[in-house]
């Protein structure tokens, strides 16, 4: 049986307490998993803040600049095993790990390297009474020891979105992968040994979060900054245990995102678009769009084309070439989404497709299927329509003006996403302006460049990650002043 321990100052750690780690497309135990206790959380953050101190607080920018290019080409020589681990972990299709999530663990090393290094410095020239003046200028010092709190829905490509920018701007980092998905960080343990980077830069501590390895992290005094991705309510819990001490946080957090459909849009690129946000690695990504709405003349044609495409989403393992939508993560999980395919049905939906569990061949009957579902009919007040749900689910409701559809879209405690597609130019810019969300995309959805600022309006988020916005959380600017 494989065992994932944890990465504790350059080496692998076990505890002696394992936890299984299960694969959803089957439910059979892939990994023990050593669950670290306060003791080895203490480890790693000590581990960590030795190591501020040790060769990598010495080093130059442009030194570390090299270290993380080398850090992206070692996940690039070692593409397969992040592959294998991540689909053995979320068991999505092998097209959409191999396309969105491993390339982007690599290029969130190489992108945060490129800001770093490019990063601009303000100067100002101060009059004097004594006329000999003063030059101030900025210079941008690590937080500290940066706590690095993770999801499991895109696992690898979510945790290098923090531990890029994070290793470039200095800091060193303990991370906490979701106990749902600890292989690729694992990974990550042995790349970092491979390119040299010094023992204790980065740390690796698994287990759960409340009164386990995520609270001993969050709660440990020495602890700078915490950086977390996941549920609203977790997200809350964090920012209290961070207010002792007083430590800053950046928070991702839920959506209940809308896409919002015009009757002049391209419609072959609004179905092919809605079927991705709504259904793409089974629904559970935030930026997805479980609220659609269209304008009433091509309702619809949207509903039957939409349901057509659910429809043809045949579900299977992950290298399965056919396979095109994998399991929801765990047994928990898909008890919480059925009991909204329930609580729909109550409330009145018309359930267009879909609504339960599919048929599958015996291996994989142990996973955690559910059927791609749409439903019609509900009040925006439904708990379907205000609920983030986490699944591969929609409600599609029709709208008769812009007034109106903004209105409805932005009546959400959400904001984090929002996908409009139509051909009218001024109203996409109009749109980009008035809906409550940290993105707006047009005719498109999750074209992300890792350059441009993201996070969360409302209860989405607190904070904005990417490019130089991460400098911002993962720094602390100071002013020298030198009097001529
Ligand atoms: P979660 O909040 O349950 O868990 C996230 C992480 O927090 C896990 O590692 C967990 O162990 C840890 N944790 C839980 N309680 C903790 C505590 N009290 N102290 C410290 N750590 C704790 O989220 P999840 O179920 O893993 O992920 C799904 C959620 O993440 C969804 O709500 C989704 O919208 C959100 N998400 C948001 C973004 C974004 O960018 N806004 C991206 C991905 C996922
Ligand atoms: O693409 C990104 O940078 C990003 N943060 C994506 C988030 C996806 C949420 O599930």
């Amino acid at each position: 049986m494989k065992r994932i321990r944890n990465f504790i100052n350059g080496e692998f750690v076990d505890t002696g307490d394992w936890f299984d780690k299960v694969a959803p497309y089957d439910g059979k135990v892939v990994a023990q998993v050593a669950a670290a206790g306060k003791r080895e959380v203490d480890d790693a953050v000590r581990a960590a803040r030795r190591a501020l101190h040790g060769p990598w607080g010495k080093m130059g920018v442009a030194e570390r600049v090299d270290i993380l290019y080398a850090v992206a080409a070692e996940i690039e020589r070692r593409f397969e095993d992040f592959v294998a681990a991540e689909m053995s972990d979320i068991g999505q299709p092998a097209h959409f790990i191999r396309h969105v999530d491993v390339p982007r663990g690599a290029a969130n090393f190489r992108i945060f390297a490129d800001v770093i290094k490019n990063v601009p410095t303000e100067f100002f020239e101060t009059a004097t009474p004594d006329g000999r003046g003063a030059l101030n200028y900025s210079i941008r010092r690590p937080v500290g020891v940066v706590a690095v709190i993770c999801p499991w829905n895109l696992p690898f490509l979510l945790m290098t979105w923090k531990l890029g920018p994070a290793l470039a701007c200095g800091n060193s980092v303990v991370v906490k992968p979701s106990e749902e998905t600890p292989q690729t960080a694992a990974l990550l343990g042995e790349v970092m040994n491979a390119v040299g980077m010094p023992p204790g830069v980065f740390n690796v501590v698994n287990g759960f979060g409340p009164d386990a390895a995520g609270e001993f992290l969050t709660t440990h005094p020495q602890v700078s900054a915490i950086t977390f991705t996941g549920e609203t309510r977790t997200g809350a819990a964090i920012m209290k245990a961070a207010a002792d001490g007083a430590r800053p946080v950046s928070l991702e957090m839920g959506g209940k995102n809308a896409a919002i459909v015009f009757a002049d849009c391209d419609m072959d690129a609004a179905i092919e678009g809605t079927l991705r946000s709504a259904f793409a690695n089974c629904g559970q990504v935030c930026l997805g769009t479980e609220r659609v709405y269209v304008e009433r003349p091509v309702f619809d044609e949207f509903v039957g084309r939409l349901k057509a495409g659910a429809e043809a989403m045949t579900p299977g393992l992950p290298d399965d070439p056919a396979s095109k939508i994998g399991p929801l993560i765990s047994e928990e999980h898909r008890n919480k989404v059925l009991s909204y395919y329930r609580g729909a049905r109550e409330e009145g939906a018309t359930v267009v497709t879909g609504g339960g569990v599919p048929a599958m061949p015996a291996g994989q009957a142990g996973g955690w299927w559910v059927e791609p579902t749409i439903w019609t009919g509900l009040p925006d007040s439904a708990t379907v329509m205000r609920d983030e749900i986490f699944g591969p689910c929609c409600h599609i409701a029709p709208f008769d003006s812009e007034d109106e559809v903004v209105a409805r879209a932005n009546d959400n405690p959400y904001g984090l996403a929002s996908a409009v597609w139509t051909r009218d130019l001024a109203r996409a810019h109009r749109l980009g302006g008035v809906l409550e969300a940290g993105i707006v995309w047009v005719n498109s959805w999750f074209l992300r460049d890792l350059r441009t600022p993201f996070g969360g309006a409302k209860q989405s988020g607190i904070g904005r990650e990417g490019g130089v916005h991460s400098l911002e959380f993962y720094t602390e600017l100071k002013n020298v002043c030198i009097k001529l």
